[in-house]
């Protein structure tokens, strides 16, 4: 850990809410004045920490700003999912980045979060709207031991994760819509792209792309989107601190992929299955140039979604846009 995210985990994690210079010395084996010159840096750029000379340090806030070593700090040590972690002011889309450390070897876990995105995008080329400073967008690299026709569990285990991170963090309980999507209200809140490298019968590296609306207004949204999104602010009323969102989700996709590893997925398809509002409806589904019309049933050992359509045939489908049909 750096100095700066072991002062702010000292600060945050004090028992009387400050810590003296000696004993922040102490802790991080550098003199006092190097722990001054420190803060000075943390104040700079929009913690507000007071200091006295009884008193120690004490941290009254943070600012509406991602900052790696501040993730890191409120961050127990993660298996894989977080243990490094970069914050960019901007970038084109954070999965261009991470496809980039994914071809230069970097070890799997690395999570890349950007304030703004000039090209966030979705499946298919299609546009992702990334406010700046509004939302969480970001990307994990992995290396699971898959085959590519088993990427779908990571989509469906991230849906997952999400769900259980935005209940645990702000008791809103998002629906899944297969495959990628995460709606309240009927309203899209986040969406997740998941980009491959592979060879014909193993994963070179995976992206995970989420995209999570956090602090948004409806004015926020452009007139494209502006009936269809929402975010954790206009579903509760509430501001949200987005670095507690992004740590709540860190945690549980670093479980989730352990999980994964363990070869667990049955039971997560289970969770997924609980929360998903696509499963026991009739849909119809573009795939390609495909239309598919059935009742979804379930996730196979893949992700992959199984559709009985009228002809009795089970149908397994990767991906696509999905409908509910409205007899259901
Ligand atoms: C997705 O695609 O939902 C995947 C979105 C992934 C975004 C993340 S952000 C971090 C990482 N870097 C990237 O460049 N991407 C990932 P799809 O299912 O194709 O949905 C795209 C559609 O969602 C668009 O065509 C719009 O209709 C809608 N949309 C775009 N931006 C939105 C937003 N902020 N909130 C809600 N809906 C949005």
């Amino acid at each position: 850990m750096t100095p700066d995210a072991q002062i702010l985990r000292a600060l945050r994690t004090a028992k009387t809410g400050a810590v003296s210079g000696t004993d922040l010395s102490q802790r991080l084996g550098i003199s006092r004045a190097a722990i001054w010159a420190r803060i000075e840096e943390l104040r700079s750029i929009g913690y507000d920490i007071q200091a006295g000379p009884h008193l120690g340090y004490r941290l009254i806030s943070s600012p509406d700003r991602l900052h790696a070593d501040d993730l890191l700090s409120r961050l127990d040590p993660p298996q894989i999912i977080g243990r490094d972690i970069r914050v960019f002011q901007e970038t084109s889309s954070t999965n261009d980045v991470v496809e980039k450390f994914g071809r230069d070897g970097v070890k799997e876990g690395v999570v890349v979060l950007a304030e703004s995105q000039t090209k966030g995008r979705g499946r298919l080329g299609r546009k992702w709207v990334s406010q700046t400073g509004k939302g969480l967008w970001f990307s994990v690299l992995l290396r699971p031991d898959l085959r590519p026709s088993a990427a779908t569990q990571l989509t469906a285990a991230t849906a997952v994760a999400l769900t259980e991170a935005i209940r645990q963090a702000t008791s809103l309980q998002p629906d899944i819509k297969w495959p990628n999507d995460l709606l309240i209200g009927g309203r899209k809140i986040a969406g997740i792209l998941t980009e491959l490298s592979a060879e014909l019968d193993h994963i070179k590296h995976l992206i995970l792309g989420i995209g999570l609306n956090v602090n948004q207004d409806s004015g926020d949204f452009p007139p494209e989107i502006r009936r269809t999104a929402t975010s954790l602010r206009l579903a509760s009323g509430t501001m949200w601190d987005r670095a507690d969102i992004a740590v709540a989700i860190l945690v549980q996709l670093d479980r989730i992929y352990h999980r994964i590893k363990k070869q667990q997925f049955g039971a997560i398809a289970e969770e997924y299955e609980r929360q998903c509002l696509t499963l026991g409806h009739r849909v119809m589904i573009q795939t390609g140039s495909r239309t598919i019309q059935g009742r979804a049933e379930s996730l196979d050992a893949d992700g992959a979604l199984l559709v009985r359509t009228q002809h009795g045939r089970l149908e397994r489908i990767l991906g696509g846009d999905v409908t509910l049909e409205k007899s259901s």
